[in-house]
């Protein structure tokens, strides 16, 4: 049976959080037909903790030995970051939230080549899926942040998805949280919108809507106005299929342009730190050296979660704490 997939399957899958030598992948499988990667991953291996996995491209299908550059698409539950990922792979491997099928619970990689340079897309949990039987806010917050932490080849394109109609509050919250807070607005950011499939012209969104970002000072590096969904078969085609294809061409040259050639390891980010003023007297008498310190309050990253992601201060605290554990 092993054998079969190993011959036939397009794809390779990476488990992440698990000790396996990359060049023997547990599993080789097929993505076509109902057979997403979440699918396969998590009936295949149930009895595993997953961090995440990734899915590649046999080698006879990937352009060149560099390592991808690693995209990382963060945003809402059900703003389309899963169906814009299944728009650059040309396939159904990323499982979407409508029709009943799952939502995305880890992040998932999927490696795709644009312009002659492989990329990592890496797909993730909503940020705001806190209902019942879905990855709460807080757990997606972590999750993401032990991704960029884990990615030893850095992260070079962030991207901040969401759907139309307008920016909300919260998408700034979520701004500030991963490019200011942890990428130390150190990596590009770039802006997909979905849902526009009924405007007679998609990019007018964004001139109609362009200083709502300036005020809350999301500035990024490009911008894609797009519809993630091809709509109904009539006639033997999809009504949008125009604009799906017009909107992938435009998420690619999105991620060319601004994707950056030298990726960015995170940091690990200072939570919790305490402000020594700098008040230090050196006095040299005889062999003794006297070092006064003073030492302020506790502040750090955790006071920005406070200020300027609008948390509650014990959430804050509760998600510093969780958040500080992360290797
Ligand atoms: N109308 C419309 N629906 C979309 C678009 N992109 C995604 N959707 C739908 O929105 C729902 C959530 O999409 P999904 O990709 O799972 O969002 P995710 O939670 O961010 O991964 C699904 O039913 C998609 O079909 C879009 O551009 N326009
Ligand atoms: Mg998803």
């Amino acid at each position: 049976m092993e054998r079969y997939w190993r011959e036939r399957a397009p794809y390779v899958i990476h488990i992440t959080g698990v000790d396996i030598n990359p060049s023997q992948p547990l599993f080789w499988i097929s993505l076509s037909g109902d057979c997403t990667a979440e699918h396969a991953v998590t009936h295949g291996i149930t009895n595993l903790k997953l961090d995440g996995f990734i899915v590649s491209p046999k080698p006879s299908l990937v352009m060149d030995e560099q390592p991808p550059f690693n995209v990382v698409l963060f945003g809402e539950s059900g703003c389309g970051k899963s169906s814009i990922v299944n728009m650059l792979l040309g396939s159904d491997a990323a499982a979407t939230s409508g029709g009943g099928r799952g939502c995305t619970f880890q992040s998932a990689g999927y490696d795709i080549v644009i312009g002659k340079k492989n990329f990592r897309i890496h797909d993730t949990a909503g940020l705001e899926e806190g209902e019942k039987g879905r990855v709460p806010a807080h757990d997606a917050i972590v999750q993401l942040y032990k991704l960029l932490r884990s990615l030893e080849d850095g992260v070079s394109l962030l991207v901040f998805c969401m759907k139309a109609p307008r920016v909300k509050k919260s998408g700034q919250h979520n701004w500030i949280l991963f490019h200011d807070i942890m990428c130390q607005s150190k990596v590009p950011i770039a802006i997909v919108v979905t849902g526009l499939e009924e405007e007679d012209d998609m990019d007018e969104w964004w001139e109609d809507n362009e200083d709502v970002f300036r005020e809350y000072g999301m500035l990024s590096h490009g911008h894609a106005c797009i519809t993630a969904i091809r709509g109904k078969k009539k006639n033997g085609r999809f009504i949008f299929q125009e604009e799906y294809d017009e909107s992938k061409v435009k998420v690619e040259n999105m991620i060319r342009k601004c994707y950056k050639v030298e990726q960015r390891r995170l940091d690990k980010v200072q939570w919790f730190r305490r402000v020594l003023y700098e008040t230090r007297y050196e006095h040299h008498c005889f062999w003794t050296e006297i070092i006064k310190e003073e030492v302020g309050e506790i502040k750090g990253a955790l006071d920005d979660l406070v200020s300027r992601c609008g948390m509650p201060e014990k959430d804050a605290k509760l998600l510093a704490e969780e958040l500080s554990r992360v290797p």
